[in-house]
């Protein structure tokens, strides 16, 4: 069973992937949304571009698998929730489907390259993805948990176990997204 934390965080990844904003996700959709978080690399940096439209069509190919009952090619919000949940979240999948996506956008959005997110790279990748500075300078210093100043590849990758694996309402990665409860 979902949790109402769970449900509404994948619901809120849901508004993020249905990127023609019509009720359901298809192959069009994951392949915008892989567009706009690739915005945030360098221009030439195409090895990091290549792995997030790469990681996004697995994404796809995954929940194609698991959550397309009828096989029309869409899924909804609801068989989405579920199969997150049931399928793209256990331990077979999440390094291949999340990880994948999480590591080659924090490679992109570190522009500097030197291995961490500074608050500035943070708030350009945010801006890229449509969430104000208001949500993601306040997600920044929650989510850089020894307070140095910078998100380390270990603090990120927390952010994003925490964001699709726990159930509790205070975790810091909760903060991911911005507000989970983010109007749309
Ligand atoms: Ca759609
Ligand atoms: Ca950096
Ligand atoms: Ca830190």
């Amino acid at each position: 069973m979902t949790s109402d934390v769970k449900n509404q965080k994948f619901s809120t990844l849901f508004d993020w992937f249905d990127q023609d904003h019509d009720g359901q996700l298809t192959e069009g959709d994951l392949r915008a949304t892989a567009k706009v978080f690739a915005q945030v690399a360098r221009d030439e940096d195409h090895t990091n571009v290549h792995a997030i439209h790469t990681a996004f069509e697995q994404w796809w190919q995954l929940l194609l698998q698991h959550a397309d009952t009828n096989r029309d090619g869409q899924v909804s919000r609801q068989e989405f929730i579920t199969t997150m949940e049931a399928s793209v979240t256990t331990p077979q999948h999440f390094e291949s489907a999340v990880m994948a996506i999480a590591d080659a956008v924090m490679n992109a959005a570190d522009t500097d390259t030197d291995g961490v997110l500074s608050r500035d790279e943070y708030i350009r990748l945010y801006e890229a993805l449509g969430v104000a500075p208001e949500h993601s300078g306040p997600a920044f210093a929650i989510l850089d948990l020894d307070g140095d100043g910078v998100i380390s590849h270990d603090e990120y990758r927390t952010a994003i176990v925490d964001f699709y694996l726990s159930d509790d309402p205070e975790a810091p990665g909760n903060y991911l997204l911005g507000p989970i409860n983010q109007p749309t």
